[in-house]
Order: C-alpha cells, then structure tokens, then sequence
C-alpha cells in the first residue's frame, strides 16, 4: 500500500516538475499553452497550417494563433502555406472548401460560427477549420487550440459552435485620466495620454484574449461619461485602438453623455426633441463614422445617479434613445440604452423604479435600439433574484448587463467565482410564457429574426500584471465571454476548461480548484449576505460591512432602507402588504415568492420581513439560521484556504503564494462580515448569541469606526 501510495506520489512529481519550474505571473490568461502529454501525437496531426487564399490580417491573427499555440503544446512551430499535406490544420472558408470536404450545414453557422472536423482529403489526413467569414475562421482556430489545451484528441474531433447572442460586449468603466470606476486591477489599460501615438502590446493580448471567447465589442469608456470623449481629439485615440481591435472582431463603443452637445456649448438645449439638437448628434456620428467606418455604437446612462437624460426636458428614455438612434442608423451603429434607473425622489421601492420607468415603453423603441438590463433590480449583489424586466417587454430587444468585476463581492481580494452567479440567473424562468421562458431565452429571441441579442460584461481588466487584479478573477473575464456566446452553457464545464488552461491539466489539481471554484460564491453571499439580505455594504466605496449605515443623502442608498431590522425582526417586504414590488413578476413567480414558505431561502428576506422567532425549514428560528449562516460563510472560507494549500505542489511557486495571500485576507475579512453583522443585528433585535455561537471578537462601535476614505474604486 505504502510503496504504491509513494510510487503514485514519485510519478506525479517527475509529471509535474517542468510546470512547477516555471515561475508564472499570470498575464498570458488561459491562453498559455503549456506542453501536452501527447506532445508528439499531436504534432504528427499539426505538421503545418494550410490557407489558400491571401490572409486577411484576421486569418493572419488565426495563423499566429495557431503557431504560437502549437509551438507551446507540441514544442514545434507548424510550417505555414497554401499546400494540403498530411497532418495540416486546413483553415477554410465557405466557397473555398479542400476538394472532396464536406462541409454539412455550414450555411447555417452565419457570420461568426465555426465548424473543426478532422478529414481525409485527398488522401490526406487532415483536420479542418471551417467558417463562413474571417471572423468564424479566428474563433474556430481558438476553438481547437481550446479543444487541445483541455485535453481532447485531435484525431476525433467534431464540433460546431455558433454564437447565440450578436452582442457580447465588454463594459469598461474606464475614466478619461485612467481611473476605473469599480475597477480593482490598477490603472485603466487604455492609455488614454499616450494615444493614439502608442500603441501597447498589451491591446492586442486583450484582443487575442477575448477574441478566444468570442467577445466582439467594447465599450471603452465609463458611463457616467464626459463630454470631451466625443471631440476630435478622442475620437483620434478611439480610432487608433480601432485599429488594433478590428482584426479580432471587436467593434469599439462609447458611453455617450447626454449633455454632451450644451456642455461642448455647441447648442443651447440637449431636448432630444429639438431640432438643433438631433442635427449635433446626426454630425457627430457623421464625424465618428469618418474615421472608424465600423463604429459600434452609443452606451447610454441616463437619468441615473445624478446623470443628464432627456428627462431634465420632461422627455421619455425612447424619445432620447430613438434620437441617437437615428443619428447611427445610416452607419448601422445601435445604442445600448440603460434601464438601471431610480430616482432618490421617488419614494418608491428602488427595485420596482426601472420596470415602472420601463415597461410602459415597450414598443417605443427604434430598432437599433437595445435596452441593457443589469440582471437583477437593485445593483449587482452577490445574489439577487432576475430583474422583472425580463420576459416583460417583449416588443422591445433587451440585453443583460453583467458586473464582472467585484464591486460588491470582496473586490479582487476575495474569491468568488461569478460563473455560478450568471448561470443563476440565465436559467431562471420568468414565466412570462406558458411552457417556461428562461432570462436566456429572452436574450436569445429566436422569435424575432434579426432583431439584435446581446450581453454586456462590466470588465474586470486593468494594467495590473494578472489583468483581473487576482489570477482567479480571470476565470470572471472567462465564464462571462461563455455565457455571452452560449447563456444556456454550464458553469461547472466553464470552471473546468479555465482550470485546464490557466494552471493544470493535472486531474487532482483541475478537480480541486474546480470545486473550489464552484463554492466559493456561495461562501461570499453567506458571510455578507445571507438568506436574500443585500446591499449591506459600507458606504460608498462598498468595501466590508455596514449594515448600521443610515445617515447618506439619499434613503435608498443606507443599508438600512435594504434590511429593515429592528426589534421584531428583519427583511424588506415587497408582497402585497409591502411595497409589492412582486407583482411586477408573472403570476406564476409572483404567487411562489408571495408566501416565505414557498419562497427560495436563498431570497427569503429579499421578499419578506419576518419575525426573528420566524420558524426556518431546518427547525432552526430565523435569528439562529442567519448567524449559522454567517458561520458557515466563515468556514467556507477557511476551506478554500485549507483546500489551496493541498494544491501547492500542483501549482507554480508564485501564484501559489499571489493566491494564498489572498486567501488568508478572504478568510480575516470573511470573519470581520460575520463578527460585525451578528453584533449589529444582535444590538437591534437584542436577542441573546444563540447557544454555541462565537462572540463577536469586537464590539459595534469598533466595526462602526472602521473607515477607508483611499479604497480602491470609488471616486
Ligand atoms: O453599481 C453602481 C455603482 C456605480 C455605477 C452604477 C451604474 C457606473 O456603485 O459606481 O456607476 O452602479 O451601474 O451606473
């Protein structure tokens, strides 16, 4: 037993031991490339890359691609060139297909799909990448460089993929002076001084890598935007990242302000509805158009926090985004109009203000327009249930809104795996249909024909080394580019192709992270947030805990106004007794989550105040389950510190310790949620510690004076 226990041991470390010799710091992503097993099978199959006609620079990026690929996964660089030879990866596109290949239903794969078949032609053993534009052949060469990378056999393979939403976009809340509104991984990576003369490496490593997921558009600015993005001199830095990006299949946007026209003092109103002001917009897309001929498009936030928006005219959020609208429709360029509205004058339940806003404007909309919906109503919490708007606007294309980075789930300091998050809420069934109608499904509008589908990701990515801030955090940036281009796709199989890449095909460690993965945002919700608790963050920057805040300019801003705990108990009711914000649900959701006892635990105080004494399923009372909940929040987190140590022979010697630094701070912050929210709670509903629960290691005036006027993100 020994001997084979040790055997096993020896042989893994004699595997393992080039991997580990390597120092790594993260920024080649997933796309590394390390050396396969079967090495030299695989080059035996990937002798040389075959193209016929003269390589666009999207092919030419496919070719790269590829050799640098193979290069790192079979140690050899494949020859490039026109002939069909035994062993060539054939790259191909519809109308020029190797002789005697056939390619089924290629047609049917549109602008951007791929199909990868291994084939004999002409005698020849080959493997080719089929597609009907450029684009689809640079996502099939990433597919099959994928499909390596994870441990698949050249020899059999057989897929075909095709996007199923048209946007997948990122969101960069990047300011003009580099700044990044929520960002947490240093610096914007536009250097927005330096452009357009410079040119970064690192622009095109963030083409290739999102390129590699399919994402084919970004936003490069924040939306609480500036007039100055849309004068000459920007739109010349615009144009150069362009540029860069067009090759890989990325369209730019801008985050358009809404005054930007008065500000710029180049009109006296911004009433979308004034002639003057439609011709400013008209010229300026016109200007746009003249020098990046393939604009994207408007990201407008309107109305929001403080914003300009055509409501400072007594106009609708349609009449401001029908008049952009037009202004981009002669180039093709839409608008992704932001349906993340409240308004601190309203006295109304913040999580009802964007349906009520919403909802009446279905149908108004022009057809290059998009509403973006963040996936839930209040702001990006670690759990929140799906936003009513969805599934209810059905005359009107609406596209999700994701935050990729961590505004309110630890930053890049804790771990939390997002893709569990977004699956959540993709699966959801809003009901809105007789026979089930998933948020998925409505962003895929397969009813619609060629109305535009999208989902937009707010970026985690920034000039920090590792790009996300945390190694993990690029499993973020990953999962979100999957779902964008397949939101039924499984998180778990995203989680486990991340792992493959970007740290080991070894088994044992591939399984260990994967679960790590796949626990750790759960642990987040539970030691912040547990049991449909939300916005219980600190002010401002929303860093650790502050569940006491009551004292900010706006009601809808304290964490109070979330919680609603006092002597009684705890929960925000929003059935019919309360602010009903359920009925903006169909009935067939509305009636679940009506009554605690058929509502999800996970979403019982998002929907219900209740009693302290409240009996929970476990037999527990609703004050004993929400500290146990805490409880077991903490002791995830200290699983996953104890289950990375396990990993440390499997994993490279720096990132080993970049991760574990951070898994030590989650599990101290971790404690510091819990210790501070129970002695919170407990001063307000004065119940005794239930029997067997930790003390609280301070008291609640130390939590309370806790402050960070410098943290990251918040401006
Ligand atoms: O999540 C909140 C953030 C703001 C952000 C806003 C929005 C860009 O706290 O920083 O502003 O949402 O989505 O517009």
């Amino acid at each position: 037993m020994l001997g084979g226990a040790l055997a096993a041991v020896v042989s893994l470390v004699v595997v393992l031991a080039p991997a580990q010799a390597v120092e790594e710091d993260g920024y080649d992503l997933w796309l590394r490339y390390r050396p396969l097993q079967q090495a030299s099978q695989v080059q035996q199959q990937a002798r040389s890359i075959s193209y016929a006609g003269k390589a666009s620079p999207t092919i030419q990026a496919a070719i790269d691609e590829l050799r640098r690929g193979l290069q790192g996964m079979t140690g050899k660089v494949p020859a490039s060139g026109t002939s069909v030879a035994d062993g060539a990866i054939v790259l191909a596109k519809a109308g020029a297909l190797p002789q005697g290949f056939k390619a089924d239903g290629l047609a049917a794969l549109g602008p951007e799909g791929y199909l990868l078949k291994s084939a004999t032609v002409n005698g020849k053993r080959v493997t080719v990448i089929a597609a009907n534009e450029d684009i689809g052949v640079l996502y099939g060469a990433f597919g099959l460089l994928r499909a390596l990378n994870t441990g698949k056999a050249l020899a059999a393979i057989d897929e075909r993929s095709v996007p199923k939403l048209q946007l997948r976009v990122l969101n960069h809340w990047d300011n003009l002076d580099r700044t990044v509104e929520r960002g947490y991984s240093g610096q914007s990576i536009w250097n927005w001084w330096e452009l357009p003369d410079i040119r970064e490496r690192q622009y095109v490593d963030y083409a290739r890598a999102n390129a590699s997921l399919g994402i084919n558009g970004t936003v490069l600015n924040n939306v609480n935007s500036k007039a100055e993005i849309l004068t000459a001199p920007w739109i010349a830095k615009v144009a150069a990242l362009a540029d860069v990006l067009r090759p890989y299949g990325i369209k730019v946007y801008l985050s358009a302000r809404w005054s930007t026209p008065l500000e710029l003092k180049e009109t006296k109103t911004a009433d979308p509805l004034a002639p003057e002001v439609a011709a400013w917009w008209r010229a300026k897309a016109d200007e746009i158009y003249r020098t990046i001929p393939d604009f994207g498009g408007f990201l407008v936030k309107a109305n929001s926090e403080g914003q300009p928006g055509p409501q400072d005219y007594q106009r609708t959020h349609a009449d401001g985004a029908n008049m952009l609208a037009a202004a981009l429709a002669p180039h093709k360029g839409i608008v992704m109009w932001r349906a993340f509205v409240y308004a601190a004058e309203k006295p109304d339940d913040r999580a009802k203000q964007a349906y009520d806003e919403f909802k009446p404007l279905d149908g108004k909309f022009a057809p290059n327009v998009l509403v973006q919906v963040k996936n839930g109503a209040i702001d990006f919490q670690p759990r929140e249930p799906f936003h009513p708007l969805f599934g209810a606007m059905p005359q009107t294309p609406l596209m999700m809104e994701f935050q990729i980075t961590k505004e309110y789930l630890g930053f890049a300091m804790h771990m939390a795996y997002l893709g569990p998050l977004f699956e959540e809420v993709l699966k959801a069934d809003t009901k809105q249909r007789p026979n089930g109608f998933t948020v998925a499904q409505v962003l895929e509008d397969t009813d619609h024909g060629q109305r535009p589908t999208g989902m937009a990701g707010v970026a985690n990515i920034g000039s920090s080394r590792t790009w996300s801030g945390s190694h993990f955090d690029q499993a973020n940036w990953y999962a979100y580019g999957r779902f964008a281009w397949d939101p039924q796709g499984d998180s778990r199989a995203f989680a486990q192709e991340w792992a493959m890449q970007t740290f080991s095909r070894e088994p044992q460690a591939v399984t260990q992270i994967v679960d790590m993965m796949m626990r750790s945002r759960e642990a987040v919700v539970d030691y912040m947030t547990p049991l449909g608790l939300h916005h219980l963050m600190d002010t401002g920057h929303h860093h650790g805990p502050g569940p006491w805040v009551d004292n900010l300019g706006r009601p809808d801003w304290n964490p109070t106004y979330y919680h609603k705990a006092d002597k009684k108990g705890i929960g925000f009711d929003r059935t019919a007794t309360g602010s009903n914000a359920l009925a903006q649900y169909a009935p067939g959701v509305a009636q679940r989550w009506a009554d605690p006892r058929t509502t999800p635990e996970e979403l019982l105080l998002w929907f219900h105040h209740l009693p302290w004494d409240y009996a929970m399923p476990s037999g527990r009372t609703l004050w004993t389950e929400l500290v146990a909940r805490y409880d077991r929040g903490v002791t995830e987190a200290e699983g996953l510190r104890a289950r990375w140590e396990k990993l440390k022979p499997l994993v490279d010697g720096r990132r080993y310790d970049e991760v574990a630094q951070r898994l030590d701070t989650q599990v101290r912050e971790a404690r510091w949620w819990r210790d501070a929210s129970v002695a919170y709670f407990q001063s307000v509903s004065g119940l005794p510690l239930p029997p067997g629960a930790r003390k609280p290691e301070r008291t609640l005036e130390q939590y309370k004076a806790i402050k960070f006027p410098y943290a990251a993100g918040h401006h």
